[in-house]
């Protein structure tokens, strides 16, 4: 079998790459571990950008979305007894974030890909890499060899793709915080009108939702939490504690339908790229999630490679698919660093002394005082733009080499 681009992983980035590839009239088949079923059902994230809205509404993938999605114009951070709202249309005007769950996302990019006759294949569970630092790179799986022009690895943070690269190549960083989150997703009207980001001497929660009758919360829990130690009811008066702390504030309670406990990790593998395998999304990279930036830092990434991939195949320059790694980097770094001040400003690190508390305090204080320190919080949050497609490339491609290392 022979394809363009061979794409491993069909979470977010590897729909969005094929679909996007596909309107521009290049071929790819995905091949993905998981049941069609087990993928589209996977509770993750909730929160996207408004650049992730609107690429997914210009790539007709967005219909649903628009009509079910519950666009947001603020959130609150609770702490010290108080609710402070960070109005996203005062300080961002125009921007606002929509609460639409990932696993939506993921059914309407594999729906759009079946209806477009797109080859996509679940359970393939032996991908193999072979021959990534040549022209001719090619996968097998089930006894099969597909050949392709190019590599796709959006396989996550557990796939074979960043491992196929040999040692020594790659530069990874990594930040592993003292901490999990126990996430809940429970079948009750919010609590809340926007998202709630709780800071409490007992830890962080946070409530988010999905729609009028279905509740998202997460718990900063330790590191290597049991979810066993966690029966319903402990979880409800947990929440009740972190987050009825402001006068009038009542937590609904309902059924709780689906619970798990996710490790709080930064990490970065530079360089994105080996020969002709391209990584993508959590495959590169993932965050912790309190800034909401991993499923949309994997659509940044799927924007780039589509823009460098069809300019290849339209005029043969590699000069975008040479700056991939370049280009995707900065906006990594920039959300790694606002996915770990945002993780630093609302969880309790054990290692902290009074004098950290205070500084944790006096910072909040700010944020939610100061326009320019709550505007900081607000751009970012409602993600910042993107870059011109290849802009700096192709300057930096006529420029000395610059000092960075990918
Ligand atoms: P995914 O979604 O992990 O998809 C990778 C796919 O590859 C498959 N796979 C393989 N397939 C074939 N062969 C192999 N060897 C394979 N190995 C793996 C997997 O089965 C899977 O289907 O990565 P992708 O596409 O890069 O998407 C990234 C996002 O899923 C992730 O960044 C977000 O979920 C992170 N995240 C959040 N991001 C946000 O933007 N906003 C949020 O509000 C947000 N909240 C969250 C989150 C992640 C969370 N968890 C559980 C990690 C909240 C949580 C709790
Ligand atoms: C979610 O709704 O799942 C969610 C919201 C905000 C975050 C993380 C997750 O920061």
């Amino acid at each position: 079998m022979r394809t363009q681009v061979g794409i491993i992983g069909a979470g977010p980035a590897g729909l969005l790459l094929a679909h996007l590839l596909h309107l521009r009239g290049i071929d790819s088949v995905v091949l993905e571990r998981r049941s069609r079923d087990y993928v589209e059902r996977r509770v993750r994230a909730g929160v996207l950008e408004q650049g992730t809205v609107d690429t997914l509404v210009a790539a007709g993938v967005g219909e649903r979305l628009q009509r079910e999605g519950l666009p947001h114009r603020g959130i609150e951070l609770r702490y010290g007894g108080a609710g402070h709202r960070v109005s996203f249309e005062r300080l961002v005007p125009g921007r606002a974030i929509t609460v639409y769950g990932q696993q939506e996302v993921v059914k309407d990019l594999i729906a759009a890909r079946l209806s477009a006759g797109g080859d996509l294949r679940f359970e393939v569970d032996d991908v193999a890499v072979h021959a990534i630092d040549t022209a001719r790179p090619y996968l097998t799986f089930g006894g099969e060899r597909l050949d392709c022009d190019f590599i796709a690895g959006c396989d996550g943070f557990h796939g074979v793709s960043r491992s196929s690269i040999p040692p020594g190549v790659l530069t990874e960083y990594v930040r592993d915080y003292p901490f999990s989150w126990l996430g809940v997703l429970a079948r009750v009207k919010p609590s809340a009108e926007e998202l709630v980001y709780a800071r409490t001497e007992r830890g962080f929660a946070l409530h988010s939702m999905r729609s009028a009758e279905v509740s998202r919360f997460y718990l900063q829990v330790p590191a290597d939490e049991n979810i066993a130690g966690w029966p319903d009811e402990r979880i409800w008066a947990e929440l009740k504690t972190r987050l009825e702390t402001v006068p009038g504030f009542t937590l609904a309670t309902g059924e709780i339908m689906e619970k798990s406990v996710t490790p709080m990790r930064g990490f970065v593998a530079e360089p994105m790229r080996y020969g002709r395998l391209y990584l993508a999304g959590d495959a590169a990279h993932i965050v912790p999630p309190t800034g909401a930036k991993g499923l949309n830092l994997a659509v940044a990434d799927v924007r780039v490679l589509t823009e460098a991939l069809a300019r290849f195949y339209e005029s043969g320059s590699t000069v975008l698919l040479d700056g991939y790694s370049r280009t995707c980097l900065k906006r990594v770094w920039r959300v790694q660093h606002f996915s770990w001040w945002m993780t630093t400003l609302l969880h309790t690190f054990d290692s902290d002394d009074a004098y950290e508390r205070r500084l944790q305090l006096s910072h909040l204080d700010y944020v939610t005082s100061s326009e320019a320190a709550a505007t900081a919080l607000a751009e970012n949050y409602i993600g910042l733009p993107y870059e011109e497609a290849g802009a700096e490339d192709e300057h930096v491609a006529r420029a000395e080499p610059r000092e960075e290392p990918w």
